[in-house]
């Protein structure tokens, strides 16, 4: 069973979306980032950033375990492994279309909807600045995203692991400044992928005390 070392944030919920769209068993270990779990040493091992989310496969390649870090990284790793949501291994057209769209998340709308995130909630102080240059550019990649979804329904034209590293940051669209309204595309696409199951039981998996 694959060991999910996790906090419910927009990265870590990729990865609880992934198993639960996967249908794989795993079993989830509470690292709470506001009280420096992922800090420990145990951690460190498998995430040296000290950052969630990660996991163990004790069924590795060669049947070892693999412990792994980055959420694209894990993505790619469980498409590959379980040949679903990514592109049959002939099929570069369509791996390469997944994986821009899954490297765009990780280097461009996840660090710069963090950002905007951070200035616009987070910060103690309010830094004009910050909050109207994260602002703009999450404006900027909503519609990038806009333009990929007109006349497709997802971002690699089929549901993919994109969508999966994508999904988990739109629902904070408010904290990025955005509106859907403004965005039809996204909206659309949004609706019909929070329609699904999966994403119904990444919701759910909540920290019980
Ligand atoms: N590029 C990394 C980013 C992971 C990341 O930023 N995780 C945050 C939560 S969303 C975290 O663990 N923060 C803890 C810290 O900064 O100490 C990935 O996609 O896995």
């Amino acid at each position: 069973m694959i060991d999910l070392y996790y906090w419910p944030t927009s990265n870590g919920k990729k990865l609880a979306l992934a198993l639960e769209e996967f249908e794989l068993p795993y079993k989830v270990h509470w690292i709470d980032i506001n009280n420096g779990d992922q800090f420990e040493p145990s951690f460190l091992k498998i995430s040296p950033n000290n950052r969630i989310p990660a996991i163990v496969d004790p069924d590795g390649p060669g049947g070892a375990p693999i412990s792994i870090f980055e959420s694209g990284a894990i993505l790619q790793y469980l498409g590959l492994k379980y040949k679903n949501f990514y592109a049959a291994a002939h099929d570069t057209r369509q791996r390469v279309l997944v994986d821009q769209w899954l490297f765009w998340q990780m280097g461009g709308l996840g660090p710069m909807a963090g950002q905007a995130h951070h200035f616009r909630v987070f910060a103690d102080e309010k830094v004009p600045y910050g909050i109207e240059r994260y602002t703009k550019e999450c404006t900027r990649l909503y519609g990038v995203m806009e333009r990929q979804l007109e006349g497709r329904d997802y971002f690699a034209n089929t549901y993919s692991i994109a969508d999966m590293a994508i999904y988990p940051w739109v629902i904070s669209y408010e904290r990025h400044g955005q509106n859907l309204d403004d965005f039809p595309n996204v909206k659309r696409w949004f609706e019909a992928v929070s329609a699904r199951p999966a994403v119904e039981r990444m919701q759910k998996l909540v920290k019980q005390d």
